[in-house]
């Protein structure tokens, strides 16, 4: 490990969040009897097994409907003060509308009780990628009474739980559905057609703001924020057509919803580019003054990567769907550095920058990491005789990310905490179980037994210093 080489140590602020994060499809798992209602993710793997890694489903995940109490128990063991879960949708309301399944209010209720008796604060996300099926056959969110419907469901989660919960995300990672279900092909629905893409984020933008907005109505002394996916952009070279290309990528992918949601509207890079392309949203009278008066309190940032771009070398063909990358061009840096499980390159400084950005641009609001993580496959030879895995590429995975946020805090920002993803190996939807990144290791073959990881052990010492 690097950091046991550096002499120097690195201290957080007091009350500084330690903990992990996680969903409800990709943790909770479905028993009979449950009265879950099926999502996308249940009906699109009895549609198309083969798309799922090794054709595992969403019913098999790590148990966490049976085993929470085990789980909520080893979280307090490794030192966590706070814990991000999801709420599911169809498991609570089995239509997406209606009839209220009181299997799953008992089931929340007793999560965050037991969270709060183990003094683990519960961080409460209302959607993780997981569309009712029965809204979705409505067409989900590219319909917009789904966003009435979303709104509903919200304020019925805020009812039930909000006299424990006071920390809320309307969204986990908004642009993930726009990406996967409506331009690349890894969510469900799977359709190419940008301007359905472009509806389906301005729907949940809408949707986050009227949840906002319903949340403050009933006063109940908490905080309710976003968790944005925020990829920093680098452009290949100072060459003003990269940094062009790198703004345009950034306009896209991250302010498109980065904007709206801190600052209360859209860029305007983004909206010219879609009044040129034709790709405007269909909006309402008053829309766009709810977003503006609709913003978060808290930022919550998932980061795992960087983007790399270049300006344009071959343009489209004409015929060719319209694509964000009509703008730029991947570039594949020579050299970087890979987690080549997940194809995804590593550069701990991405951390930093993202939140020096948010403490100069969008006026140094409140947030925290809100998931990093690193995935690896075939874990289980890192396995010592008792069981236990050395992943100490995690734990150099984490320490290089903290240190970067341990100087982003030296300097200013306004970062309160850091989640790993994840909490135990789960279920990542199409690579099911493929990667893991948990702190603890979940064993499929024996009825999902729980075994702490060597980094698990190494993060209840972080999290008692507050720092390493
Ligand atoms: C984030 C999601 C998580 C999680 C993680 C790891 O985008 O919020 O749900 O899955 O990425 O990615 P993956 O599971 O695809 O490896």
């Amino acid at each position: 490990m690097s950091m046991e080489n550096n002499k120097q140590s690195y201290t957080f602020p007091e009350g500084f969040w330690w903990g992990s994060s996680a969903s409800a499809t990709q943790t909770e798992g479905s028993v009979p009897g449950d009265g879950k209602g099926p999502n996308i993710w249940d009906h699109w793997f009895e549609q198309e097994p083969t798309r799922f890694f090794d054709g595992v489903g969403p019913n098999v995940t790590s148990q966490f409907y049976r085993k929470y109490k085990e789980d909520i128990r080893l979280m307090k063991e490794i030192g966590h003060n706070s814990f991000r879960l999801s709420i599911s949708w169809s498991r609570l309301l089995p239509e997406g509308t209606g009839a209220v399944n009181e299997e799953a209010v008992s089931f929340y209720n007793d999560v965050i009780n037991e969270l709060i008796a183990h003094d683990i604060e519960p961080f409460v996300n209302l959607y993780h990628f997981d569309m009712p099926m029965a809204l979705q056959e409505k067409g989900g969110w590219v319909n917009r009474q789904v966003v009435d419907d979303y709104v509903s469901y919200a304020e019925l989660c805020f009812q039930l739980f909000g006299d424990r919960v006071k920390k809320w995300f309307t969204h986990n990672e908004p642009i993930v559905p726009v990406e996967g279900g409506y331009m690349y092909s890894f969510h469900y629905p799977n359709e190419v057609d940008f301007q359905k893409a472009v509806q389906v984020g301005y729907h949940e933008l809408l949707s986050n703001a009227k949840a906002i907005a319903a949340y403050k109505k009933l006063k109940q002394d908490g905080k309710i924020g976003i968790i944005l996916n925020l990829t920093p952009s680098y452009p290949r070279s100072q060459n003003p057509r990269d940094v062009e290309a790198a703004e345009m990528a950034d306009a896209f992918f991250n302010r498109s919803f980065l904007d709206p949601a801190v600052k209360g509207h859209f860029p305007e890079k983004l909206v010219e580019v879609l009044k040129k392309e034709g790709f405007m949203p269909s909006m309402q009278e008053g829309d766009l003054e709810l977003i503006q008066e609709n913003t978060v309190d808290l930022l919550g940032i998932n980061y795992y990567q960087p983007r790399r771009v270049k300006a344009k070398e071959h343009m489209p063909h004409p015929n060719a769907p319209f694509m964000p990358n009509h703008y730029f061009d991947a570039f594949d840096m020579p050299g970087r550095k890979m987690n080549v499980y997940r194809g995804w390159e590593i550069y701990e400084k991405g951390i930093y920058d993202i939140l020096k950005k948010v403490q100069t641009d969008y006026d140094n609001i409140e947030c925290f990491i809100s998931e990093n993580g690193m995935g690896v496959e075939g874990e289980e030879r890192f396995k010592d005789e008792e069981g236990m895995i050395h992943d100490d590429y995690r734990i150099d995975f984490i320490a290089e990310h903290l240190k970067w946020v341990h100087q982003a805090i030296k300097e200013g920002s306004n970062v309160k905490g850091y989640h790993l993803w994840t909490f135990m190996d789960n279920w990542s939807w199409s690579n099911a179980y493929k990667n893991r990144y948990g702190f603890v290791s979940v064993d499929l073959q024996e009825d999902g037994k729980r075994t702490i990881k060597k980094s698990g052990y190494w993060f209840q010492s972080v999290s008692e210093n507050n720092g390493f």
